[in-house]
């Protein structure tokens, strides 16, 4: 249960976004976490054991397509099952009422879009579950695709069920984390030749996996950006755009998420730089390096989950 918000945080910080023109969110995992999506971290999180992190590369692409093909198909399904939650839906109508906010989002599981976000105010730093590119160095084809399973043989097995419903982070995230744990470490094990005995990982052929419909030979893979991948120039390119712009920024909110991963956290610093306030939302006060211990006094940390906190603070 998230502690209540002290009156004199909730005062000041609403006189302070009222004041605010320039305003950035960076958004991570801890925003999807009340939908019943797992975050990388926290209890059973896909990172915790490091399985995301080494599934979610080239080199593991390229070591073994089925496996990280399955790994997708998984956190495809489990995205397009969840639904948005009031912290999606405040922050998208807090970007309607402010012109010059602009979201940076760490999220790829498409429910900033489902949410209604403006488009134009919404960059996804490492991309979308639901884009598919091919991996043929001539072939330039990429499309949106929604389709699940996005082939016969990557259906999710009978054993992996539907993300808890839309409710609080605890119950929705830790029924899917402890699912994707299952999961996850069933992928593990694959991964590290133990068979597990609840969730078999079977063995794929390329043919079972997505082909390119364009030059008829490629192999499709996630259009997500992987650990050791740059992040889309255009993306980076607008977004530097909008921070180098002559004008200070006076805000930056830094939602449900670790802002471990760079470059995508160096926002925050990028921001305070241009004399942004920071106000950090997050389950965990001590899981946001930079964030709590890069507070100056009159900047706000509200502890709880954002799918309950982001609605009482835009008021
Ligand atoms: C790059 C898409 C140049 C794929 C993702 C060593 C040191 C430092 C940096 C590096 C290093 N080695 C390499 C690097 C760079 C590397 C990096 O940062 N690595 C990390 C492991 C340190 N970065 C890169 O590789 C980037 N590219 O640098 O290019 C380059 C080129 C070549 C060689 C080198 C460098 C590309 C990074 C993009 C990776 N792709 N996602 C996919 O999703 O499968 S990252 C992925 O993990 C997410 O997108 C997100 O960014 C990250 C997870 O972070 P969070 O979203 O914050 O989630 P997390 O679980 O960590 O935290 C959740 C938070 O929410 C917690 O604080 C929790 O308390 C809170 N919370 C939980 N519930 C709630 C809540 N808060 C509120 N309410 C709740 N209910």
């Amino acid at each position: 249960m998230s502690p209540p918000i002290s009156q004199s945080d909730l005062e000041s910080f609403s006189k302070h976004l009222r004041n605010s023109e320039r305003i950035l969110a960076l958004c991570g995992a801890g925003l999807s976490a009340a939908s019943g999506l797992p975050t990388f971290r926290g209890v059973g999180g896909l990172w915790r054991s490091h399985e995301a992190q080494r599934l979610a590369t080239p080199q593991a692409f390229a070591n073994d397509p089925g496996l990280v093909w399955q790994f997708y198909s998984y956190r495809r399904h489990m995205a397009l099952q969840a639904q948005p939650n009031p912290g999606h839906f405040a922050l998208a109508e807090l970007a309607r009422r402010k012109k010059d906010f602009l979201t940076l989002s760490q999220n790829v599981d498409g429910l900033h879009q489902r949410a209604r976000h403006p488009s134009s105010q919404l960059h996804l730093l490492h991309g979308s579950l639901f884009d598919v590119r091919c991996t043929a160095f001539y072939c330039n084809y990429s499309e949106q695709n929604f389709t699940d399973p996005i082939t016969p043989a990557l259906a999710i097995p009978k054993e992996v069920t539907q993300p808890a419903p839309l409710g609080t982070a605890e119950s929705g995230a830790e029924a899917t984390n402890s699912l994707s744990s299952a999961m996850q470490s069933a992928l593990a094990a694959k991964e590290l030749d133990i068979a597990d005995d609840r969730i078999e990982i079977p063995e794929l052929d390329i043919k079972d996996l997505p082909q390119c419909p364009k030059c008829g030979n490629g192999l499709l893979r996630p259009g997500v950006v992987w650990f050791n991948e740059l992040l889309p120039r255009q993306t980076i390119d607008a977004i530097s755009k909008w921070i180098d712009s002559s004008k200070k920024i006076d805000l930056i909110l830094v939602i449900g998420t670790s802002a471990r991963v760079t470059p995508a956290a160096d926002y925050v610093e990028e921001a305070k730089e241009k004399g942004a306030r920071v106000a950090v939302i997050n389950m965990d006060r001590a899981d946001t390096p930079g964030g709590i211990y890069g507070l100056e006094k009159e900047d706000w940390f509200f502890e709880g989950d954002a799918a309950v906190i982001l609605p009482e603070i835009f008021q």
